[in-house]
């Protein structure tokens, strides 16, 4: 089969460990899209051997796997921070940073706005796809008011989690930038309108003019949980409603640029200055609240001071299912109405390196996701024992794998219990459910707090796209249930 040869981009991608030809990006994803304008743009100009891409923390962060350039791997929300060293120190090369809404609007903000604000030479290219993606799509300062994601389940509610940021408008006070815009890559004419932005942008570094800002609406159809089309089309029906495309400042083409003295006798005119771009009208889709409707509707936490907080921490191999362990005893507080969080960890492999997670659940509003002295341990391998056995609260309990070695006793006060999920599990012909097995010892010894009926409901939810998986675990967890504890 004869290959498109891409322009910019690497024609394979070793640096991912795989002889492939495939990015790591979901299908439908902006950054996929973005990827290549850049990677074509940076190709067309001839500014390949001149280019630095600054790589953030979030799905961006394996462009230095496509893009044929120079890079540089920024910590999380620190590429503005590093570009304002790369193009200092370099002032010869073509510095563009690229940040996600996580990485730029929450916990990099400050070091993107105070380097738009000196004025670096650099271009910044924020893709705002309205969530954190890479790490399973919590809010991000930019997700919109109702928008539904992991940690709004209920919808972003203002009063509590604030209005969406707008970065665009935000940078548009600032008196240094020289190129401020907003695009999207939800339809084909709204990418060749972002090839354009970005073409600007490169323009604009290769002669050193100053710092440039473009935003770039981006469909994140995994965490959105739609097909591509729908991802698509709420990005260009509801996002673009929040987020308006249009040029906010072009010094060079005399667009929303005003001098100090002229802003402050009016005020408003950067914003209301931004040359909004044409675009088609769209029809109206599934509004964001529609996203989880699967999921079972069940009423908000109700508050009961009378019932204490207990933090559990889950630990194992990735792939022992002890992340969706943690899920189900937090999906059961939740049918319970009781304030929950579960808060995952694991390496950046899918299988086989360390997972754990953390659960809080109260009858009160929870203030910290963080577990670090449990009620309630589980740990399915000998890592995590060695790890987590210490930090175990006096009156708390230990359950662990019956195939793990004791090499040292929980602290004093606190009960040790073997439990032979693996085995059993392999006994019963489903090796993959140990999870369930666990789930079982945590039930039949009473430390979770949650009613056996909510948990076992929690169980057959977790299976609801595979409900006779569901029947099955149900099945299994009650044989396990009638097993003695050590
Ligand atoms: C200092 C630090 N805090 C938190 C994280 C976890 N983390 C990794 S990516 C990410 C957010 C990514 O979201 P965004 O920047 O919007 O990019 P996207 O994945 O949506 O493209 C977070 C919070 C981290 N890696 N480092």
């Amino acid at each position: 089969m004869k290959t498109i040869e891409q322009k910019g981009m690497y024609q394979k991608f070793p640096r991912s460990g795989k002889d492939t030809r495939v990015t790591h990006y979901c299908a439908g994803c902006g950054h996929g899209i973005v990827n290549k304008l850049i990677a074509e743009c940076c190709a067309e100009m001839g500014l390949q051997d001149r280019t630095v891409f600054v790589d953030p923390v979030g799905c961006g962060v394996f462009t230095y796997y496509y893009w044929d350039a120079a890079h540089i791997s920024a910590a999380h929300g620190r590429a503005s921070a590093a570009a304002t060293g790369v193009c200092r120190a370099r002032p010869d090369a073509v510095t563009i940073a690229y940040q996600g809404d996580g990485d730029l609007g929450a916990i990099g903000f400050n070091n993107a706005f105070q380097a738009a604000s000196r004025g670096e030479k650099f271009g910044c290219i924020f893709i705002n796809n309205s969530l954190y993606g890479m790490t399973g799509g919590q809010m991000a300062p930019t997700t919109l008011e109702g928008e539904k994601t992991t940690t709004t389940p209920f919808g972003r509610d203002p009063a509590l989690t604030g209005h969406p940021l707008h970065v665009c408008e935000v940078f548009s006070q600032l008196q240094a930038p020289v190129y401020i815009a907003r695009v999207s890559v939800a339809d084909t004419k709204r990418i060749m309108q972002c090839k354009q932005a970005i073409r600007r942008m490169f323009e604009i570094q290769q002669a050193h003019k100053g710092y440039a800002l473009l935003e770039i609406l981006a469909p994140c159809p995994t965490n959105f949980r739609l097909d591509p089309l729908k991802a698509a089309e709420f990005c260009k029906n509801e996002m673009e409603a929040e987020f308006p495309l249009g040029v906010f400042r072009d010094v060079e083409k005399g667009i929303g640029h005003e001098t100090v003295d002229e802003r402050r006798g009016e005020s408003s005119r950067v914003s209301s200055s931004a040359s909004v771009l044409a675009v088609n009208p769209v029809p109206q889709v599934a509004s964001c609240a529609e996203l989880f409707a699967e999921k079972e509707a069940v009423p908000p936490a109700e508050n009961d001071p009378s019932v204490h907080e207990r933090r559990f921490k889950f630990a194992g191999y990735g792939g022992q299912g002890i992340l969706s362990l943690g899920l189900t005893v937090a999906e059961a507080a939740r049918f319970e109405r009781r304030y929950t969080l579960w808060f995952p960890s694991y390496g950046p492999e899918q299988r086989g390196g360390s997972a754990s997670c953390s659960v809080v659940v109260s009858g009160t509003p929870i203030g910290s996701p963080t577990v670090e002295h449990p009620d309630v341990l589980v740990c399915m391998n000998q890592p995590s024992y060695e790890r987590f056995v210490d930090d175990v609260k006096r009156g708390g309990t230990v359950i662990v794998d019956a195939t793990v070695p004791i090499t040292r006793q929980p602290p004093e006060g606190v009960k040790l219990v073997q439990w032979p999920a693996l085995k059993m599990a392999e006994d019963f012909g489903v090796p993959k459910a140990a999870n369930t097995m666990m789930l079982a010892a945590l039930k039949k010894l009473g430390c979770t707090g949650l009613s056996g009926e909510n948990l076992e409901k929690a169980l057959v939810a977790s299976f609801a796209k595979k409900p006779a998986l569901g029947v099955k675990n149900l099945e299994l967890l009650h044989k396990a249930e009638a097993e003695t504890c050590a």
